[in-house]
């Protein structure tokens, strides 16, 4: 008797899961199971995203395709433009299903609550089983963020992130100590900008004909996208990614501490990685970047300060974020503590302001989908949380704008970190600055047409009134904050009649953006 073939697994890959090392592909057979990947609209279109980050994502995703191909994979890869494309990920499993008669369906679990809800919905809706396995690529799983979080009164991302340091061995040394004798070096890493910083080049990748097919794909079906399209220097792929994080390495990493919160006008990218859309997307792994800044911090070639930032970022924040994410959606997406209900201003979307830091972390945005962590919490964040923008308008524009922008991620910076709209539960204070910090921290003052210095009158600092009415607004819920001390003294100081002018001010200021004169 002939024997029947074995039905295939039907192995599903999303566009930021290009990763060799998932699960998925762990066990595949390479004779009989097929690997989907789907470019699809739907995905495409959830926000109004960046072109660069489309662009990125389907040239990586190609890129990844071709490797899988080559290593004997058989691949089934839906593009855009082909003519039976269902144009979501449910309609492509769906489709493929159908037309491959599986044994079963297997996908990593997705970064976005609204995606894993929708493959949840479909277990219904197909045939064959669909089994969501867990993202290994992350340090933390959520059952050890749960086992961590769990009966704590509040949780910190210090506390997480020294677990962490001891769960992975990153910076300890054999009697179980930190390296240099503290967790967290971030003291010596607030220094302003100075004329002795360097910028060193970056790299640049030469396109090959998939990420040449990709942008012409993407100017004829993204016209009205949000964004520049070119140049286009991104990496897309692994080996790309890494010749960049080597040169980070090398080149970056050891100026990465000192200035880390500075700003510097006409200086998009200072001494910041530049990785988050590599790591994201699954081009470069955590650990392994994490691992790279420790080796150039023991072979001398790293001062601690900035090896033990930059791997802060990514052991602490990175996976810290990703644990509140899972662990308060869907409620989390909805909070709104401090009613901030004022819609997000024109000048978000076209970039154009008097403000001279926001026009600069808005024009970095529009050409490279990129601005670095003090731009988008300092600036446009810090904006946002002190005219009282509306969270959820708010989270779109980050979700859309930056090429490393997942939900997971950028949800609980922008309503945690940035707009303080969780009620402090992602951070104990809320980032509202005046004109007086991004005086201090950037060069952008220099060429603006408003004053830092003034907070009432012709040329006042739109930062400054709005930082005072914002303080005044929520005196109730922060003026009991050991982590702001003297607010509420300097405020009280002012006496009613500054304060009247102040208040006055920050309503001219707010009618000026509602106007697009701001
Ligand atoms: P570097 O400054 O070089 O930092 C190194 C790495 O650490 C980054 O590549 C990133 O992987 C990680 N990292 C640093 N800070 C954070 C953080 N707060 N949370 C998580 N990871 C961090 N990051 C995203 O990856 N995607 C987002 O959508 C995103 N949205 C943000 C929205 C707001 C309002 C704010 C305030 C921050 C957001 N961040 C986001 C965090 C941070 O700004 C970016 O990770 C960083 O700017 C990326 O640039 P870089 O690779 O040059 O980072
Ligand atoms: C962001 C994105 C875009 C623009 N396009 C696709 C796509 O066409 N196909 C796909 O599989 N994934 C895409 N993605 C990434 C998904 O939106 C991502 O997997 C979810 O946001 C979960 O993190
Ligand atoms: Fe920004 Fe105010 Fe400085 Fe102008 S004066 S760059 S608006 S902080």
């Amino acid at each position: 008797m002939p024997v029947e073939p074995s039905k295939p697994v039907l192995r599903v890959i999303l566009g930021d899961q290009l990763s060799s090392r998932l699960p998925v592909l762990a066990d595949a057979d390479k004779a009989s199971d097929v690997i989907l990947m789907a470019e699809v609209m739907a995905e495409a279109t959830y926000v109004r995203h960046h072109v660069k980050k489309i662009a990125f994502l389907f040239s990586a995703m190609r890129h990844f395709a071709q490797a899988l191909d080559a290593a004997g994979f058989t691949v089934r890869y839906v593009r855009l433009d082909d003519a039976d494309n269902s144009q979501s990920l449910e309609g492509e499993i769906q489709r493929a299903v159908g037309d491959l008669s599986p044994a079963r369906v297997i996908v990593t679990e997705p970064g976005e609550w609204r995606l894993r809800e929708q493959f949840e919905a479909l277990r219904f809706a197909l045939p064959v089983p669909l089994d969501i396995l867990p993202d290994t690529r992350f340090l933390c799983s959520h059952q050890a963020f749960a086992a961590w979080a769990e009966g704590r009164r509040e949780l910190r991302m210090e506390y997480f992130y020294r677990q962490m340091r001891r769960d992975h061995g990153l910076l300890i040394e054999a009697d179980g100590s930190p390296s240099g004798g503290r967790w967290n070096f971030d003291k010596d890493n607030r220094q302003p900008p100075s004329k002795h910083m360097t910028f060193p080049r970056r790299v640049s990748f030469r396109k090959d004909q998939i990420t040449l097919d990709v942008l012409d794909l993407v100017r004829r079906r993204f016209a009205d996208g949000f964004g520049t399209l070119e140049p286009f220097h991104f990496a897309v792929t692994r080996r790309q990614a890494l010749r960049e994080l080597d040169h980070f390495i090398d080149h970056i990493l050891p100026a990465f501490g000192d200035h880390q919160d500075a700003m510097v006008a006409g200086e998009p990218y200072l001494n910041h990685s530049l990785l988050s859309a590599y790591i994201n997307a699954g081009l470069l792994y955590p650990l392994e970047v994490c691992q790279k800044a420790e080796a150039a911090y023991r072979q001398g070639r790293a001062p601690l300060n900035a090896a033990e930032g930059f791997i802060r970022q990514i052991l602490g924040w990175r996976e810290y974020v990703r644990g509140i994410y899972w662990r308060f959606m869907p409620d989390y997406a909805r909070r709104n503590v401090l009613a901030a209900h004022e819609p997000l201003p024109w000048m978000y979307w076209s970039g154009e302001t008097r403000m001279a830091c926001m026009r600069e972390a808005f024009a970095h945005t529009i050409e490279h989908a990129y601005s670095h962590h003090i731009q988008r919490l300092m600036i446009t964040g810090n904006f946002a949380l002190i005219a009282g923008l509306d969270p959820a308008a708010v989270h779109e524009w980050y979700l859309a704008v930056y090429a490393d922008a997942y939900e997971w991620v950028e949800l609980p910076n922008t309503l945690g970190m940035a707009l303080h709209a969780d009620g402090g539960l992602l951070a104990s204070k809320p980032y509202a600055a005046s004109g007086n910090y991004i005086r201090r921290m950037s060069h952008y003052c220099q060429g603006c047409v408003y004053d830092p210095a003034v907070a009432v009158g012709e040329n006042a600092c739109p930062f400054n009134a709005l930082y005072w009415d914002f303080m005044d607004r929520h005196r109730d819920r922060f003026a009991g904050n050991a982590r702001m001390p003297f607010v509420y003294t300097t405020w009280d100081r002012m006496g009613d009649d500054r304060q009247a002018q102040v208040r006055s001010q920050a309503r001219q200021h707010l009618a000026a953006m509602r106007e697009g004169r701001l």
